[in-house]
């Protein structure tokens, strides 16, 4: 086999078929992989799958149309599509307690863009938190479908705690009676109180929508409260904290079931991604075990830990901390943007994201924060203990890319490699 000039020496060969067939992409991906060993991957939303769940996503499931839900399709053959997707469903019921599930939609913003149109009529108002507090675009953001085609109205956190304020929360909702009120977000690093939502919810007459895609392998794993009790409709991805593929779930009470499968077939997607169907699944399965609770409560005592080391060295974090996976860091007090911070702790092999943080007077696409979070490093086997050593390379990296040190920056290049190479990533290794 003549390998690519450009796939990585030091990995074994992974792909042999594509590798024949399109050496250029076979080296791109060898090359990602490589990119995926050597760095610490800290971008909260990301993760490392299993081998397990990387080979259901690449099978012969990818070869069949589904259109419908089992047992009611518009395609013959599904004498085994059903099966996997009967198989994910209950699995998802079973692991969140739920009374249904549609594992179907593509993805987080698809799922939630069915949410709208299984319960709201465009120009009807929708409540989320806005975007630059930690929200999601659609949870009724301007610039999204859902800010456009709905009236979008948005809270925030207060500015003194970064927390959500509850009575304000609740006068928006009384005064804008939303038919939907989403929680949950992309930036939010306590514990979301579902409770609270929903006594809110019933008092404005609003379906109550738990976006939980950061937080579902912690709720699976026990490590943060579930919406279940609470929530009408829960959304979630499957990619994040609960380590499966890039997909998406719906669940909720029976009394909503055919609302959900209805907006999401036939209203707003076409067939199943049947080998996704199949991922998620494995997913659900390996979130079911035992060790998926330790995996959950790791990443959040790392979290911690990562958050007490990094306010030892001065970081200004959003809420004075974290309760979950992720840390929000205002690199205002460091004199440095957040985007050059991003790109230099890029350089140095530790991958985050610049983002707004709550009131940034800086913009959207050049803000004053960093976000970062521990689901893909615990995936690793790293501890608490290693913490430390990894704030400090924040500490050194925001440092360095003030003073444009790009020799600091190689040196914590080569130290992070030095220690990712002893913790390798599930689905990386190759024994
Ligand atoms: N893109 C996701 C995140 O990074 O949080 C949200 O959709």
């Amino acid at each position: 086999m003549n390998l690519p000039p450009s796939y990585p020496a030091n990995l074994p060969l992974s792909h042999p078929a594509l590798s024949a067939t399109d050496p250029e992409l076979a080296a791109l991906i060898g090359a990602e992989e490589q990119l995926q060993a050597d760095t610490l991957r800290l971008i909260p939303s990301e993760n490392y799958v299993s081998q397990a769940v990387l080979e259901a996503s690449g099978t012969v499931l990818q070869n069949k149309y589904s259109e419908g839900y089992a047992g009611r399709r518009y395609y013959e053959g599904q004498q085994n599509i059903d099966q996997v997707e009967r198989l994910a469903i209950a699995r998802a019921k079973a692991l969140f307690g739920v009374d249904h599930a549609n594992v179907q939609p593509y993805s987080g913003s698809p799922a939630n863009l069915a949410v709208y149109l299984a319960f709201a009529e465009p120009g009807d108002t929708v409540m989320g938190m806005a975007l630059p507090m930690g929200g999601h675009l659609t949870h009724g953001w301007g610039v999204s479908a859902t800010g456009k085609w709905f009236r979008g109205v948005q809270y925030g956190v207060r500015p003194d705690t970064g927390l959500i304020d509850f009575d304000e929360v609740r006068d928006l909702a009384l005064k804008e009676r939303p038919k939907l009120i989403f929680c949950g977000g992309t930036a939010l690093p306590r514990t979301i109180d579902f409770a609270a939502f929903a006594e809110i919810a019933r008092e404005s007459g609003a379906v109550l929508v738990a976006d939980v895609a950061h937080i579902a392998g912690l709720i699976a794993g026990g490590a943060h409260p579930s919406p279940v009790p609470h929530a009408d409709v829960i959304s979630t991805t499957t990619h994040k904290t609960l380590r499966g593929p890039r997909g998406a779930m719906l669940m909720s009470r029976e009394e909503h079931a055919k609302a959900i499968d209805k907006a999401v077939f036939p209203g707003l997607q076409g067939g199943p991604h049947n080998q996704t169907t199949a991922a998620i699944a494995v997913a659900l399965h390996e979130a079911a075990q035992p060790s998926f609770r330790d995996y959950a409560h790791a990443v959040v005592d790392n979290a911690k830990a990562l958050a007490e080391a990094l306010l030892a060295r001065g970081f200004d974090l959003v809420s004075g901390g974290t309760d979950n996976h992720l840390i929000l860091m205002d690199l205002t007090p460091k004199d440095v943007p957040g985007k050059v911070a991003a790109k230099a702790l890029d350089r140095a092999g530790i991958v985050v994201n610049y983002n707004t943080v709550p009131y940034d007077p800086r913009k959207p696409f050049d803000p004053s924060g960093v976000r970062i979070g521990t689901p893909s490093l615990t995936s690793r086997g790293l501890a608490t203990e290693h913490m430390p050593a990894v704030a400090d390379w924040i500490d050194r990296g925001v440092t360095a890319a003030r003073t444009g040190d790009e020799d600091a920056l190689a040196t914590i290049r080569a130290e992070v490699a030095d220690l990712m190479a002893a913790f390798p990533a599930p689905g990386l290794s190759r024994d």
